[in-house]
């Protein structure tokens, strides 16, 4: 189903259309909010945040940590390998356009183990109709709070080695 088809379904049924998980993953896959629900525990998050526009914001989230969706997609590095995993990154985008990017090193339980959250719930209400939203509990600005998440990209960071293409520095 394309963009346009899926947001046209997601009018009419009042069900926000599956965000996709894909990228460099064994098993890329379309996630419901139902699924999100039944896949994984539910984990909470009290949060503060501030919007730089509209002030401060509080609320509760529930849902499953985002380590542990993207971990059963079966990312392409070996977990034995620290430094695999630390070149691994996540692209969480909304309908809108607005995405944010996270390290996974920033929600690995041997880094950072943050607690970060694809939503399933904003204090009690289900949200279904909008779509997930990504909660990063200890992020103190609200930008990454990404909602109606409709992509998530998981993959390395570039390697190659660009010197050819940048100019040498200039002498002081
Ligand atoms: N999809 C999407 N999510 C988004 C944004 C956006 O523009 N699009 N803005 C972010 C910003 S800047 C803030 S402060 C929080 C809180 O937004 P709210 O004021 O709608 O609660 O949402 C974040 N999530
Ligand atoms: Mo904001």
């Amino acid at each position: 189903m394309g963009v346009v088809d899926a947001a046209a379904e997601a009018r009419a049924t009042g069900i926000a259309p599956p965000l996709v998980l894909a990228g460099d993953l064994a098993r890329p896959v379309r996630l419901t909010l139902a699924d999100l629900r039944a896949g994984w525990s539910q984990h909470r998050a009290e949060v503060l945040f501030d919007c730089a526009t509209s002030g401060p914001r509080r609320h509760l989230f529930e849902g499953p940590l985002l380590r542990e969706v993207v971990l059963d997609a079966g990312p392409g590095f070996d977990v034995r390998r620290r430094k695999d995993r630390s070149r691994f990154l996540l692209v969480v985008g909304g309908g809108d356009g607005h995405h944010a990017v996270l390290s996974w090193a920033e929600i690995d339980a041997d880094f950072g183990d943050a607690p970060v959250l694809l939503a399933t719930r904003m204090d009690g209400r289900p949200l279904d109709t909008d779509g997930s939203q990504l909660v990063v509990p200890s992020d103190r600005c609200g930008a990454r709070y990404v909602s109606a998440v409709r992509r998530v990209w998981a993959g390395s960071c570039p390697t190659e080695p660009e010197a050819e293409s940048v100019k040498p520095a200039k002498p002081a």
